[in-house]
C-alpha cells in the first residue's frame, strides 16, 4: 500500500510577474526498463517518470496533450491544484471531462495559485499504474523559507507492477474476482531495481541504464542509506506483506560501496500507533498557520468495507460502491440534465452503534450508485473516515479504533493542523478532514490506492456548478453530448 503524499508549506504571498507557461505533451506507449524488468509504459514525450512542470506561484499552465496512445483514451489530473475558476481543467474523466480520444488533442489551462509540490497523473481507468504521473514544483521566488537546507530534491514514489493495467482492471472485475497482488517493484522518480536472476537479459537486464542503481548517482549528490519500502494490503483476512530495496546513495560515497553506517531501525511495518503518533506530531508551522473555521456546518461520516454487488466484489463508502456515468457530472450538471446520474443524495452517516469495525462482516451486498453530494456554496464541512484513504483539507484530528462524535470531536486540533491534499488512514483508524465548500465545481474525493478507486471507492461533491463559467466545448463529447456524427467503419471486403 503505498501513499502519496504531498507537503505543503505556506509563504507570504509576493507579487511576482505572472507568466504563461506552455507545453506540448505526446503520450505514447514504450517498451521501458524501469525496474530492469522490460514492459509498456506509458510515456510522455518518451519520458516516463513525466516531466517536471516547474513554475513560480501564479503562473498560468496550459498543457496541449495530444492523444497518441492508439487504443486508450487519456486524461490528465493535476494533483493538488485548486483549479479555482477552471474547474473544466481537473483532468478527471466521468467528471470534468470526456476522456481524450486517440489521435486527440485537449488543453489544460490552470493557475498555479498556491505554492508547493504537487503531482500530476492519468485519470482514466487504471493508467496511472502504467506510468503516466510527474510532478509540479510551484515556487515563490525571493521568500526566505524557515529552514535551512543545502539542496531541494523531489521525490516522487510509486507502485509499479509487470502486468498491464488491462490485465488489472480485467483481474478486479471478474468472477471470481483476482486480486491484483502487490506490486512488483517500487519506483524512486522512475527508477527502480528487480531481481532478474532466472529472466533473460532480453526481458529483464540488471544493467539496463533505465533502471536504478547505475544511474541514481546522476541524481542523488550528497554516504548511502538503505531504506525499506513496506507495502501491506488486507485483502480478506490475509495480510502479506513485501519489503521492498531502494538505494540512495550520497556522494561522495561511491554507488557500489556499502554505507559506512548501518541504516537506523525504524519501527516495524505493522506498527500503527507509531505510524499514528508520527501523523499526530505533524502540525502547521508558527507564522504559517490556516487556522481552520471553528465548527462544521455539516459532517458526512465514510465507513468504508469490502462489499459484493452482483457477485462482483466491490470497494464501498458507505455501503455505496461508486460508478462514474458516461456524461461527465460537470458538464450534465451545467445542462440541467437530469436522467444522468441517480439525484437521491448518497448516505452520509451510518448507525454505528453495533458496527465493529475490527469484525466487519465479510463481503456484504452493497449498492452501485452514481449518486453525489451536493455542497452548500461556503459551506463548513467535516469528513470523517473510518479506514478508508485518500485531498486539500485541514487535518483535524487522527484516531485509533471507531470514531465516537462525542469523545473524539473533543480531541480536534483547531490550533494549528495542517493542510493536505492526500491523507494517510491508519489501519482500524479515523480521519477527520475539514474544509469551506468555496470551489465552485465537481470533485472527486477517491482513495489513492488505484486499484480501490476502480473498485468504487470514491465519492464526489458538487458545489454550485450553476455558478462556473462556460465549460469549454471540448469537454463535450461522450455520453448524452456523443456526436452524432457518422461512425466510421472499417468493412473487410
Ligand atoms: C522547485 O523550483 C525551485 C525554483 O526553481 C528550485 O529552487 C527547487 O529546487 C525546486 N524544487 C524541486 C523539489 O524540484
Ligand atoms: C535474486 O533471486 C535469486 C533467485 O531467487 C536469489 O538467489 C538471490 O538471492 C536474489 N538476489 C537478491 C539481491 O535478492
Ligand atoms: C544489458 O544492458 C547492458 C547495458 O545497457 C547492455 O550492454 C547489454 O547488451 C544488455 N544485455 C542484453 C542481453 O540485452
Ligand atoms: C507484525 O508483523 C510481524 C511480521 O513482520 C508479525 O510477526 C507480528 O505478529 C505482526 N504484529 C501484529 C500486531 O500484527
Ligand atoms: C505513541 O504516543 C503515545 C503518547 O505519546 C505513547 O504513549 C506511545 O508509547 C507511542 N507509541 C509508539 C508505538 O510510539
Ligand atoms: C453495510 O451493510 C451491512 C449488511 O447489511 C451492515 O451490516 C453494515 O452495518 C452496513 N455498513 C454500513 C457502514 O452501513
Ligand atoms: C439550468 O438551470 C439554471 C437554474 O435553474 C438556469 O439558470 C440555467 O439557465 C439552466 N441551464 C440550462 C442549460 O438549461
Ligand atoms: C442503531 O442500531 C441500534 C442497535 O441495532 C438500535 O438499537 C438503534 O435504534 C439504531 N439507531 C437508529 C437511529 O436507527
Ligand atoms: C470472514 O471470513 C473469514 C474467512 O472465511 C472468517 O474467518 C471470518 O470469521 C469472517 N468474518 C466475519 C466477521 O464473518
Ligand atoms: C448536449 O446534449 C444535450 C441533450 O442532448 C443538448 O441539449 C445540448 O445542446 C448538448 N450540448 C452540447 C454543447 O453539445
Ligand atoms: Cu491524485
Amino acid at each position: 500500500m503505498l501513499l502519496i503524499t504531498c507537503i505543503f508549506i505556506f509563504l507570504i504571498t509576493i507579487p511576482t510577474a505572472a507568466i504563461k507557461r506552455h507545453y506540448t505533451w505526446e503520450v505514447t506507449y514504450e517498451y521501458k526498463s524501469l525496474d530492469c524488468y522490460k514492459k509498456l509504459a506509458v510515456a510522455i514525450n518518451g519520458m516516463t517518470l513525466g516531466p517536471t512542470i516547474s513554475a513560480v506561484q501564479g503562473d498560468t499552465i496550459a498543457v496541449d496533450v495530444i492523444n497518441n496512445l492508439l487504443m486508450e483514451n487519456v486524461a490528465i489530473h493535476w494533483h493538488g491544484i485548486r483549479q479555482r475558476g477552471t474547474p473544466w481543467s481537473d483532468g478527471t474523466d466521468g467528471v470534468t471531462q470526456c476522456a481524450i480520444m486517440p489521435g486527440e488533442k485537449y488543453t489544460y489551462t490552470f493557475e498555479v495559485d498556491r505554492v508547493g509540490t504537487y503531482m500530476y497523473h492519468s485519470h482514466y481507468g487504471m493508467q496511472r499504474e502504467g506510468g503516466l504521473y510527474g510532478m509540479i514544483n510551484v515556487s515563490v521566488p525571493g521568500v526566505t523559507e524557515p529552514f535551512k537546507y543545502d539542496a531541494d530534491h523531489g521525490i516522487i514514489l510509486s507502485d509499479w507492477y509487470h502486468h498491464l493495467a488491462y490485465d488489472q482492471s480485467t483481474a478486479l472485475s471478474s468472477i471470481p474476482f483476482q486480486w491484483i497482488g502487490e506490486p512488483q517493484s517500487l519506483l524512486i522518480n522512475g527508477k527502480g531495481n528487480y531481481n532478474c536472476s532466472g529472466l533473460t537479459p532480453g526481458i529483464c537486464n540488471s544493467t539496463n541504464p533505465q533502471c536504478s542503481p547505475s544511474t541514481l548517482t546522476n541524481f542523488w549528490t550528497c554516504s548511502i542509506f538503505f531504506k525499506n519500502f513496506i507495502t501491506t494490503h488486507k485483502h480478506g483476512s490475509q495480510r502479506r506483506l513485501r519489503i521492498y530495496v531502494a538505494i540512495f546513495n550520497y556522494l561522495p560515497n561511491h554507488f557500489l560501496q556499502p554505507p559506512p553506517t548501518n541504516p537506523p531501525i525504524g519501527p516495524i511495518w505493522n506498527d500503527t500507533n507509531s505510524q499514528l503518533n508520527q501523523s499526530l506530531t505533524i502540525k502547521a508551522r508558527k507564522g504559517f498557520i490556516i487556522t481552520p473555521p471553528r465548527k462544521p456546518d455539516r459532517i458526512i461520516v465514510l465507513p468504508n468495507a469490502q462489499n459484493t454487488i452482483n457477485g462482483y466484489l466491490r470497494r464501498s463508502l458507505n455501503n455505496v460502491s461508486h460508478t462514474l456515468p458516461t456524461t461527465p457530472y460537470l458538464i450534465a450538471l451545467k445542462q440541467n440534465m437530469s436522467d444522468v446520474f441517480d439525484p437521491s443524495p448518497p448516505p452520509e452517516d451510518y448507525n454505528s452503534t453495533n458496527f465493529d469495525i475490527y469484525t466487519v462482516a465479510n463481503n456484504t451486498n452493497a449498492i452501485s450508485s452514481t449518486s453525489i453530494y451536493k455542497l452548500q456554496f461556503n459551506s463548513i464541512v467535516d469528513i470523517i473516515l473510518q479506514n478508508a484513504n485518500s485531498m486539500m483539507r485541514n487535518v483535524l484530528g487522527y484516531g485509533e479504533g471507531k470514531f465516537n462524535l462525542l469523545r473524539d470531536v473533543e480531541k480536534y486540533n483547531l490550533v494549528d493542523p495542517i493542510m493536505k491534499n492526500t491523507v494517510a488512514l491508519h489501519p482500524y483508524g479515523w480521519v477527520t478532514l475539514r474544509f469551506q465548500a468555496d470551489n465552485l465545481g465537481v470533485w472527486l474525493f477517491h482513495c489513492h490506492i488505484e486499484a480501490h478507486f476502480f473498485l468504487g471507492m470514491l465519492v464526489v461533491f458538487e458545489s454550485n456548478v450553476e455558478k462556473v463559467g462556460d465549460i469549454p466545448k471540448i469537454n463535450y463529447g461522450c455520453g448524452k453530448n456523443q456526436s452524432h456524427g457518422l461512425a466510421i467503419v472499417f468493412i473487410n471486403l
